[in-house]
């Protein structure tokens, strides 16, 4: 019943948070078979996002290498269903599991975390679901599947978790305004026409 009732309870804590979280969007990138890959996927491929509505699928309908490098970088954009984002930040993301004992005592619910700072807070990480921006620590970082880790704070969640999956994870920042290349070359044209 105690599980149940936690369970319960990080429910009610997510349906609360998430509408407060203001534009921010997370995206997992699916299948999950594929590891951490910074590349872009090809366009029709599904994107499973994490914020602000777990688990629902979107369709990569169109990207822009802006750089050309094929990698995935801040300040290039995705179109999602058609709808523009502004990539915000992108780095891996860890599912982890909880396998601590007594079994049945707490939700064993996938934990997805990223790097708060990477490089500079190795420990520490930025939980995305199911408490969206809860911070936690580990006494490692989290380096490949299969790794157990301990967490040692906060306090709910102190004990070993396991890393099921490392995963491609970008933020982005739905950005449907944007100006095309042929309006400016319009507007640049206007003024070289007021100028000569
Ligand atoms: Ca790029």
């Amino acid at each position: 019943m105690r599980g149940l009732a936690i369970a319960l309870a990080l429910f009610v804590i997510v349906a609360v948070a998430v509408p407060a979280a203001g534009q921010e969007f997370y995206y997992e990138y699916r299948p999950v078979d594929r590891p951490f890959d910074p590349t872009w996927p090809s366009d029709g491929d599904e994107w499973h996002q994490l914020h602000p509505n777990y688990c629902i699928y979107d369709e990569q309908t169109d990207h822009d290498d802006a750089d050309g490098n094929g990698y995935i970088d801040v300040c290039e954009h995705i179109w999602f269903n058609g709808e523009r984002h502004h990539v915000e930040w992108i780095g891996p993301t860890y599912k982890l599991v909880y396998i601590g004992e007594p079994p049945g005592d707490r939700p064993v619910l996938p934990k997805y975390a990223e790097d708060a700072a990477p490089g500079s807070r190795q420990c520490v990480y930025h939980e995305v679901y199911p408490i969206f921006c809860n911070e936690f620590g580990t006494t490692e970082p989290i380096e490949y599947e299969c790794q157990e880790v301990w967490i040692e704070f906060p306090p709910e969640d102190v004990g070993w978790w396991h890393v099921e999956e490392i995963n491609t994870n970008i933020r982005t920042v739905p950005d449907p305004s944007p100006v095309d290349e042929g309006t400016w070359s319009r507007i640049k044209g206007w003024f070289r026409r007021m100028l000569d």
